[in-house]
C-alpha cells in the first residue's frame, strides 16, 4: 500500500548525455523545448530561457515561464515542463563532480543546499545578449574532442556563469540594469522637454534608487541630468526660433520654461544672445541668402 504512494521518476544519466567521460558539460539545445514528464538526474542543469512560454514545475512549484528566466537545477530535483508555446530554452548540463578549475563553484553555482527561491532568476536584454553569444560559444566547445575542448569548454562555463552572477536579478525585483535605466530616463527626459521633469517623481514610478541614477547618468554622459534637460529645451528652442512664427513667450512654454523672461536669461547665458536677436539674426542671414539667390 506505501509502496503505491512512493512517486517514481526517470533518472537521466550522465553517460547518455555527455560527450565523454571527460567531459563535463554539454549544451543541450531545446529549441524548441517539448513537453517533458517529471524527472531527476545525476547532474545539474543550468537553465536559460530565450522565447515562448510554457510551465515549468520545479519540486513540485509550478512557475509560468518565458523569455529571461534563469533556473539552476540540482541533480536531486525533479522537474517537468506543461503546457509548453514555442518555449526556446538552453540548458547546460553539468556534472559538478568533473569539474576541474579551481574555481569557487560553490558560490557561483547554488547547490542542493541553497533555498529554492535563490535558484529562480530573471535577465534583462542586455543580459540576455551577452549570455547568447556565450552560450553559442560554449555550444560549439563542448561538442569538441581534441584534448584541449573539455577543458576550454569549463573555462567558457565558468564565464557563464560569471555572467549570469553579474546580469541576473531576483524575480521579483522591479531593479533595471544600468543600461535599462539610462535609456528609461533619456527617453523620459526627451518627452519632459515641454513639461516639468522631476527626477524624485520617475524614480519612484520606475522605482530606481535616485541618487545612484543621477551617478550613473553623469559617469555615462558627463553631464548632471538638469543640464542634459536643459540644453534639450534650448536645442529645441533654437530650432523653434530659426524656422517657426510663434512669439518668445510660445516658444518658452514649448521648451519647458513657464516664465519668459526666464526662458531669454537661461537662452542668453548660453548661447550669448537674446532670443529675440537670434532669431532676427537668422531671419537677416536668410534674407540676405534669399537676396543672392535671386
Ligand atoms: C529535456 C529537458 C530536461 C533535461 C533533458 C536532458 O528535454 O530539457 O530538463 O533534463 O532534456
Ligand atoms: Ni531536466
Amino acid at each position: 500500500m506505501l509502496r503505491a504512494l512512493i512517486v517514481s521518476h526517470l533518472k537521466l544519466a550522465t553517460t547518455d548525455y555527455f560527450l565523454s567521460d571527460k567531459h563535463a558539460i554539454t549544451v543541450a539545445d531545446r529549441h524548441p523545448q517539448p513537453e517533458f514528464a517529471t524527472h531527476s538526474h545525476d547532474f545539474n542543469e543550468l537553465v536559460i530561457v530565450w522565447r515562448g512560454n510554457g510551465l515549468h514545475i520545479l519540486n513540485d512549484v509550478h512557475y509560468t515561464i518565458t523569455c529571461g528566466d534563469v533556473f539552476y537545477i540540482n541533480a536531486d530535483d525533479h522537474h517537468s515542463y506543461e503546457s509548453v508555446n514555442a518555449l526556446e530554452l538552453d540548458n547546460i548540463l553539468y556534472n559538478r563532480q568533473r569539474l576541474t578549475l579551481g574555481a569557487d563553484w560553490d558560490r557561483l553555482l547554488p547547490d542542493a543546499g541553497t533555498d529554492q527561491r535563490q535558484r529562480y532568476w530573471r535577465l534583462g536584454t542586455p543580459g540576455m545578449s551577452v549570455l547568447r553569444q556565450q552560450v553559442d560559444a560554449l555550444a560549439d566547445e563542448c561538442m569538441k574532442t581534441d584534448p584541449l575542448s573539455a577543458l576550454l569548454s569549463e573555462a567558457l562555463f565558468l564565464q557563464v556563469s560569471l555572467l549570469l552572477m553579474r546580469f541576473r536579478h531576483a524575480p521579483d525585483s522591479p531593479l533595471l540594469s544600468d543600461a535599462e535605466q539610462l535609456d528609461l530616463l533619456l527617453m523620459a527626459l526627451r518627452v519632459s522637454i515641454d513639461q516639468q521633469f522631476k527626477l524624485d517623481d520617475f524614480c519612484q514610478q520606475y522605482h530606481l534608487n535616485a541618487r545612484s541614477l543621477k551617478q550613473l547618468f553623469k559617469q555615462q554622459t558627463g553631464m548632471g541630468v538638469n543640464q542634459y534637460l536643459r540644453q534639450l529645451r534650448l536645442c529645441k528652442a533654437m530650432d523653434l526660433l530659426r524656422h517657426g512664427q510663434q512669439t518668445i513667450g510660445e516658444v518658452a512654454a514649448c521648451c519647458g520654461f513657464e516664465d519668459s523672461n526666464y526662458f531669454s536669461v537661461v537662452f542668453n547665458q548660453s548661447v550669448g544672445v537674446a532670443p529675440r536677436e537670434y532669431r532676427q539674426r537668422f531671419q537677416k542671414n536668410l534674407a540676405a541668402e534669399h537676396i543672392i539667390r535671386s
